[in-house]
């Protein structure tokens, strides 16, 4: 049998036990039977006046073992060893660092006492999961922080920092640093004595509506689709309604147990791992030694170029931007700072901060200046003469070992890389707009791109808070590849007589940030126009050629307002009535569910053929470029997660239908009853 993950240590009259659990203290069986019994051993002890909970390694318990969940629950489950804590007779202290999460967080709010380092960080992230805190954190946490910060941190589940949560009477005192494991002692010897226990099951709290309607009125919105933040919320107003403690736990738990046999969950869940599991390249050894990264050198300080650049300087890595005017760079330069100002008016960095962010940045019109940098980005122009050309410059101006990057979202890189004296140095990073907000990173392994390249770029885009998903060469790599298979039909289906509102609007509804018109039109309806406005071969050319160009001529499928408000267009109308006559077009019926069909089967589709021609390495991957780049809704899991939902027999046969050649992978995994 394993050795147990819980240790106890004594000091004096204080019972420690300690957690060591890596890699972040999952509360796995093991550990919750090593909590318990190490409770129950400063209970009986005459000796023992006050007992502390906190771990080793790089975190205090970062919530409940996530790969438990599915199987049978093992004794003691979560709630019971909550339980058993806060109704221990003798002082027991939660002593926090890293991150005390989800579980961690309901073990820290049953203790009596909470301290914590001041880099500490607590939340209740269930919500991100499609659950909520199933072990007393919707009852405990309001009753110790109030209503209005309870349903913050539930319902969207960020976490605050050590010092908010001291404001908040979440935390009763921040130690040293370096020092918890013997403040904790200390706390635990000064408060041993204290009576009554503070229970935070024993106190009341009044509801607050105002607080709760302000909160819907902030993110009603952003949550729109999701089951898990309303029945955060509903928990929380439980606690606040007068209720006994009890009844609230009942109704946590039975809300707890609904979501989490929900499909929404389910997808959530997939979700976390699928994104952790992203970051590993089955063919890279795991003990491969990384380049350092310094130094970034970002060529082109347009919009992407300029949220390329915020990545790296917000994460402390200097950046050398180079433009070839002094206006351009000026301008982005500009809108760099113009963007960090609005995140400090926001109070989510501090000025100084912005300065210091700034003071990172290095502006220049001289290329040369970027002989020392450690990775240089180019977002230039999307031309592969353009792109050859300037590969070929850095190869002459970069140190050995710097890595050449492109930001294309199409080209092939090996092309680029085929210009330079070091292949083994290039690679794609394929930022999403905007660079500085959208998580994903599409890394782009060329055919000779170096294995310590790839690990590199894959550390370092953790390192920028972004996801990253390892793609093959081939045009639109992953994400671009599958989005043009939704263009065919939309156009078909336009061509058919629906509106192009309502196609978007079956989109949206599904959980899209928006439909494939509004996003045509926020790209722009002229990118890849042919620039002939006598040549009509299709909507777009009909719409280019009157000047309807999106957002930006303030039409395009859409008619905007100053707001950039879209209307629908009658001018559209009369252009799609004109080519449906020209075409001979009939009308054809459609219910929501078949649009929908008809969009998201061929992408689905195409996610096949990338996993055959071995583009992607795994269909999560594909979900995560979907959901971290596109906005696909995380609670359906991403595309090819929503396509097992569905069943693959359906999709194909829908694909059959429409006369869709069918990728040969999804043929077979339809016909074996499979799933990706
Ligand atoms: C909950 O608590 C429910 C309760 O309310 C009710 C119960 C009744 N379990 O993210 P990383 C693994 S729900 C199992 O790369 P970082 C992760 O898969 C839980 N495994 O590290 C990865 O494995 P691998 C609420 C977990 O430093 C490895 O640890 N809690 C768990 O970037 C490293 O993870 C949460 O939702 C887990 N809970 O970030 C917190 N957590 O190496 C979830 C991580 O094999 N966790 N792993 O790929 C996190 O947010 C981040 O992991 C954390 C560290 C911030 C802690």
């Amino acid at each position: 049998m394993d050795a147990s993950p819980i240790r106890i240590e004594r000091h004096g009259a204080v019972l420690v036990i300690v957690a060591d659990n890596p890699p972040v203290n999952a509360l796995g069986a093991a550990v919750r039977a090593g909590l318990e019994a190490g409770i129950k051993q400063g209970e009986v002890d005459e000796s023992i006046a006050a007992m502390v909970i906190r771990c080793d390694g790089r975190t205090f318990f970062a919530g409940a073992d996530i790969t438990e969940f599915g199987q049978p629950m093992r004794e003691p489950a979560l709630p019971i060893l909550v339980d058993v804590i806060e109704a221990a007779s003798k002082p027991v202290v939660a002593a926090i660092h890293g991150t005390a999460l989800g579980g961690g967080c309901e073990v820290a709010l049953a203790c009596h006492y909470r301290i914590a380092v001041p880099s500490a960080t607590i939340g209740l992230p269930e919500v991100k999961l499609g659950l909520l805190p199933g072990a007393g954190g919707t009852q405990r946490l309001p009753r110790i922080a109030g209503v209005a910060l309870a349903v913050r941190m539930t319902a969207i589940g960020d976490p605050i920092s050590a010092r908010t949560a001291v404001e908040a009477g979440l935390v009763d005192r921040l130690v040293g640093e370096d020092t918890l494991a013997d403040d904790a002692i200390a706390f635990a010897k000064e408060i041993a004595g204290k009576r009554p226990l503070p229970r935070a099951s024993e106190r009341t709290i009044e509801p607050d509506p105002a607080a709760i309607e302000a909160f819907r009125d902030a993110h009603g919105r952003k949550l729109r689709g999701l089951d898990a933040p309303a029945a955060n919320i509903a928990c929380i107003e439980q606690a606040s309604s007068g209720a006994s403690f009890r009844d609230g736990i009942a109704y946590e738990r039975e809300q707890f147990a609904r979501l989490m046999s929900g499909t929404q969950s389910a997808a959530q869940r997939y979700l976390f791992f699928a994104e952790r599991q992203a970051a590993k390249v089955d063919d890279l050894p795991a003990d491969i030694r990384l380049r350092p990264i310094g130094k970034v050198g970002v060529i082109g300080a347009g919009t992407m170029g300029g949220g390329i650049s915020m990545n790296f300087l917000k994460a402390g890595i200097p950046v050398t931007i180079v433009e070839t005017g002094q206006e351009a760079l000026d301008r982005g330069t500009a809108v760099i700072r113009r963007h960090y100002d609005a995140s400090a008016k926001r109070g989510r960095v501090t000025a100084d901060q912005v300065d210091a962010m700034m003071a990172r940045l290095t502006p220049t019109l001289d290329l040369r200046a970027l002989a020392e940098c450690d990775l240089v980005i180019e977002a230039v122009y999307e031309d592969m003469a353009v792109k050859q050309e300037l590969f070929g410059q850095l190869d002459a101006i970069c140190k050995p070992g710097a890595i050449l990057a492109s930001n294309t979202s199409y080209l092939n890189i090996d092309e680029m890389a085929a210009v330079t004296g070091r292949p083994g140095d290039v690679i794609g990073t394929h930022f999403f707009s905007p660079a500085n907000v959208m998580k994903l990173l599409e890394v782009v392994r060329g055919a000779r791109t170096a294995p310590d390249v790839l690990a590199t770029v894959m550390a370092l885009a953790k390192a920028i808070g972004k996801v990253a998903v390892v793609s093959g060469v081939g045009p639109g790599f992953i994400g671009n590849r599958m989005l043009s298979q939704r263009a065919n039909p939309a156009n078909r289906m336009l061509m058919e007589g629906i509106a192009p509102e309502r196609i978007d609007r079956v989109l949206t509804d599904f959980g899209m940030p928006m439909g494939v018109f509004q996003m045509s039109d926020l790209a722009g309806v002229d990118i890849g126009w042919h620039r002939d406005p006598t040549r009509i071969e299709s909507i777009r050319d009909a719409l280019a050629a009157q000047g309807r160009w999106g957002q930006k001529t303030g039409k395009g499928f859409y008619d905007y307002d100053e707001n950039r408000t879209p209307t629908p267009s009658p001018e559209v109308k009369a252009i799609i009535d004109r080519l449906r006559a020209q075409g001979g077009h009939a009308d054809t019926t459609y219910t929501d569910d078949e649009i929908l069909g008809a969009l998201l089967y061929p992408m689905v589709n195409e996610g096949a053929n990338i996993l055959d021609d071995g583009i992607a390495q795994r269909a999560s991957d594909i979900d995560v470029v979907w959901i971290h780049g596109y906005g696909w809704p995380a609670y359906r899991g991403g595309p090819m997660f929503w396509a097992n939902t569905v069943g693959l027999a359906k999709v194909v046969a829908g694909l059959d239908a429409r006369g869709v050649a069918v990728a040969p992978l999804l043929r077979k995994k339809a016909q074996g009853g499979e799933t990706f």
